[in-house]
């Protein structure tokens, strides 16, 4: 009967810890999905965020027009997979959704703006006509959504009860501008990509309650006749997953860790 050497037994659990370590690494999806979403009611701010003169030229208008352009905000949806991010490059979008929020309201219509080249967009829900027939979700899906294109979509909302205040506030519908932390009853987004053959869901994510201490007022709200408000854009963030590889290494270290420990136990008992 032959005894290893306590030394080398050590080792043989080592190397077959690493080994263990080496096949999860391997395993693991080796891929980072994101996107941006951005909002504006104004298209201009939209495409060009930090755009002082174009800020300026949105807010110079009437409470009235600021309040119907509040309630028909534009969205520009990035898939930002790319390898600067840490993706492959290849992860395309195939689906978006995203959630009304305050469900007291809904989405009459989405439209599409613009697509970048080579992206194909079919909607959903709702539709693209101003007809009381609505949905409090609207869902794309994309054909050739791969990453550093982007789309831009506009979108209608409505209260569910027609005697209510037809212009509503994307800033207190999607989310609450100046909330604080509670994002529990805000809209929610989520996105499906494909990565060589693997299907990714991300989210559903709350948007957070932005904030901003430019002055603005909501909804018909007269204060003077001149415009005291400020019109700007609102970020989801960089919406990504948790790196797989990352949590599946740190198994596997604490694989070697038991290894070693019991290894520890033996020798001393
Ligand atoms: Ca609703
Ligand atoms: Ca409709
Ligand atoms: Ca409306």
């Amino acid at each position: 009967m032959t005894h290893l050497h306590p030394d080398r037994a050590v080792l043989k659990s080592l190397a077959l810890a690493i080994a263990v370590l080496i096949v999860f690494v391997a395993r693991a999806p080796a891929t980072t999905v994101s996107y941006d979403l951005r909002i504006s009611e104004s298209l201009a701010v939209l495409k060009n965020p930090n755009d002082m003169h174009a800020q300026m030229m949105a807010a110079w208008t009437t409470p009235t027009t600021l309040a119907m352009a509040r309630n028909r905000p534009y969205l520009l949806l990035e898939n930002t997979s790319t390898v600067g991010n840490g993706g492959d490059g290849a992860a395309a979008m195939t689906s978006f959704s995203m959630t009304i929020g305050d469900t007291s309201q809904n989405f009459d219509w989405s439209r599409i703006v613009s697509a970048s080249p080579g992206v194909g967009v079919t909607l959903v829900t709702p539709d693209t006509l101003d007809n009381h027939s609505h949905s409090d979700v609207i869902t794309y899906n994309f054909t050739g959504f791969t990453p550093g294109k982007q789309i831009i979509f506009h979108i209608d909302i409505d209260p569910d009860m027609t005697t209510a205040n037809p212009f509503t506030d994307y800033r207190q519908v999607l989310f609450t501008l100046n909330g604080g932390p509670n994002n529990a009853n805000n809209s929610q987004t989520s996105a499906v990509f494909v990565d060589q053959n693997q299907t990714i869901q991300l989210g559903p994510t709350p948007w957070d309650n932005p904030i901003d201490s430019g002055p603005t007022v909501f909804g018909m709200q007269f204060v003077s006749h001149y415009m005291d408000d400020h019109v700007t854009s609102y970020l989801t963030g960089n919406v990504a997953p948790a790196p797989e590889p990352a949590g599946l290494a740190l198994a596997a270290i604490g694989g070697v860790g038991l290894v070693l420990g019991s290894r520890r136990f033996r020798h001393a008992s």
